[in-house]
C-alpha cells in the first residue's frame, strides 16, 4: 500500500522540494497544543495529574505519529549471548564485549549485534547507548570488532559499503564516536547497528523485526518505532551487564536516530537521560513551523518511518493533536539534551530550540529548571539545566564539540 503511495507521488517530489521554506518571515502562524491541558480541557495541577497527562500524550504520539507498538512486541524479550570478550581493549583501559540479541529461531527474527565497551576495573559505569548508521565495525578501527554482514544503506554514489568484503570500512565513522574520550571520562559506550533491527528502506515491512510481529496496521509502528523498540531491548540486556549501570543509561542518536532516541526515551522511563543530535522534523523540531523539512516532505520521502496516520496531517498540521515540544516534555523529570547545528537548516535549529524551551514547562512542575533562555544562544555555547541545548557551528553531523557537551551534561546528571 505504502509503495503505491510513493510511486504515485514521485513526480511531485521535485515540486515539494523546491517549496522548502528557509525564511523566518514565512513561517506560518500557528497555535501549539498545550502541554499542561488534558484533552478534556482540564488543567494539570500536580505531579499526579502530569503522570496521567503524560500517558495521554504518549498515546497520542503513538496513535498519530510514531505508531503503536504491537502487543506481542511489548511483551517480547530477546535472548542474549556474549560472543566475544576482549579484556585489554584500548591499551587495557576498557573491556569490549560483543553480544548477540536474538529471537527464538522459529520466529524468523533478525540477530542484533551489540557492542559494549566499558571501563576496565568492573563496577557498573553510566553509559551512552545509541545506534550507528553503518555497522558496529565503523565506530572504531580495531580489527577484533566483527564486520557487519547485514543490509547497508548505499552511500551518496549509490555504493553499498560496510559488508565483509569491505575491510576498509572499519573505523569510517570513528569521527562520530570518540570511544577513548568516553571511556576516559568514566562512561561506557554501547552501540548497535540500526539496520539489524529494521533495514531502512520501504519494503512493505517484510524484513527486520516487522517480519516477526506482522504487517503494521494503520496506527501501528513504522521503522522509527521499531528502532526505538530495539533500544529498549538493549536496555533489558544492560540490566544484566556488569560493566554498565542500567539505571544510568543515556540514550543518544543523530538525525533519524535522534528522532529514535527521543521516542525511545519518551516511551521507556528506564532511560535516565536522553540526547537528540540534529534530529529535526519528527524529532526535536516543532512540526507546525514547517521550516526546512516538513511533515509532508518526510512522509513522502520516508513513508516507512512513521505510522500510516501521520501523512493524513501533511496538509493540515493544525489538526495534528501533538507537537514536538510535548515530546520533549515526556522526558521530564529526567534530563534531556537537544543539539542543533548552524548549517543544518533542514532540521530547523530554531524549531528544535523552541521545542526544548517550551517543553521545559514540565520540569517546572518538579521544581526543576529546564531551558530558561529567552532567545537562542550564540553558536558553540551549551545552556540549560535539566534541559540542555546548544547550536554548534557547522553542518549536520556529530562532532567532538557535541560529545564534549554531552559528556559534561551526563557527568552533571549521572555521575
Ligand atoms: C534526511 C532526513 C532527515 C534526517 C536525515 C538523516 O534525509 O530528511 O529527517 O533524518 O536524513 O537521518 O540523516
Amino acid at each position: 500500500m505504502k509503495k503505491v503511495f510513493v510511486l504515485l507521488l514521485a513526480p511531485l517530489q521535485i515540486a515539494v522540494a523546491s517549496e522548502a521554506n528557509y525564511d523566518e518571515a514565512k513561517v506560518p502562524d500557528y497555535v501549539l497544543p498545550e502541554i499542561m491541558t488534558f484533552e478534556s480541557g482540564e488543567q494539570v495541577e500536580s505531579i499526579d495529574d502530569w503522570k496521567q497527562r503524560r500517558s495521554e500524550l504518549l498515546a497520542l504520539f503513538s496513535a498519530h505519529v510514531y505508531g503503536e507498538v504491537p502487543k506481542l512486541a511489548e511483551e517480547t524479550r530477546l535472548q542474549s549471548r556474549v560472543t566475544r570478550e576482549v579484556a585489554g581493549f584500548l591499551d587495557g583501559k576498557a573491556v569490549l564485549k560483543e553480544v548477540d540479541l536474538t529471537f527464538p529461531e522459529e520466529s524468523g527474527g533478525p540477530a542484533i549485534q551489540m557492542l559494549v565497551i566499558s571501563p576496565s576495573g568492573g563496577g557498573g559505569a553510566p553509559a551512552f547507548l545509541g545506534y550507528n548508521f553503518r555497522g558496529n565495525h565503523t565506530i572504531h578501527s580495531d580489527p577484533r570488532i566483527t564486520l557487519s554482514e547485514a543490509w547497508m544503506r548505499p552511500d551518496k554514489e549509490g555504493r553499498v559499503v560496510g559488508n565483509r568484503s569491505m575491510e576498509k570500512s572499519r573505523g569510517t565513522s570513528a569521527n562520530r564516536w570518540p570511544v577513548e574520550k568516553i571511556i576516559d571520562r568514566g562512561f561506557a559506550l554501547v552501540v548497535m547497528y540500526y539496520g539489524d533491527i529494521d533495514p531502512d528502506f520501504d519494503d512493505g515491512f517484510e524484513n527486520g523485526v516487522h517480519r516477526v510481529f506482522g504487517q503494521p496496521e494503520e496506527a501501528q509502528w513504522g521503522s522509527i518505532g521499531a528502532w526505538a523498540w530495539g533500544l529498549r531491548r538493549a536496555l533489558d540486556y544492560l540490566e544484566e551487564e556488569d560493566g554498565v549501570d542500567a539505571a544510568r543509561v543515556a540514550v543518544f542518536g543523530h538525525s533519524r536516530l535522534g528522532k529514535t532516541s527521543l521516542w525511545a526515551g519518551a516511551q521507556d522511563e528506564r532511560f535516565a537521560l536522553v540526547i537528540s543530535n540534529n534530529s529535526g522534523c519528527g524529532g526535536a523540531a516543532l512540526s507546525r513551523r514547517a521550516f526546512g523539512e516538513t511533515v509532508k516532505r518526510i512522509n513522502t520521502n520516508f513513508p516507512h518511518w512513521f505510522n500510516d496516520r501521520f501523512p493524513s496531517y501533511d496538509d493540515d498540521l493544525d489538526a495534528l493533536p501533538v507537537d514536538q515540544h510535548q515530546l520533549i516534555a515526556l522526558m521530564a523529570p529526567r534530563p534531556v539534551y537537544v543539539a542543533s547545528a548552524t548549517e543544518d537548516e533542514w532540521a530547523d535549529p530554531r524549531g528544535e530550540f523552541l521545542a526544548a524551551k517550551l517543553g521545559s514547562e514540565a520540569w517546572a512542575l518538579y521544581g526543576k529548571r529546564g531551558l530558561e533562555a529567552g532567545k537562542m544562544p550564540p553558536p558553540n555555547q551549551s545552556i540549560g539545566d535539566s534541559v540542555g541545548y546548544h547550536l554548534r557551528e557547522g553542518k549536520h553531523d556529530v562532532t567532538d564539540f557535541d560529545w564534549e557537551c554531552y559528556l559534561d551534561f551526563a557527568e552533571r546528571h549521572l555521575q
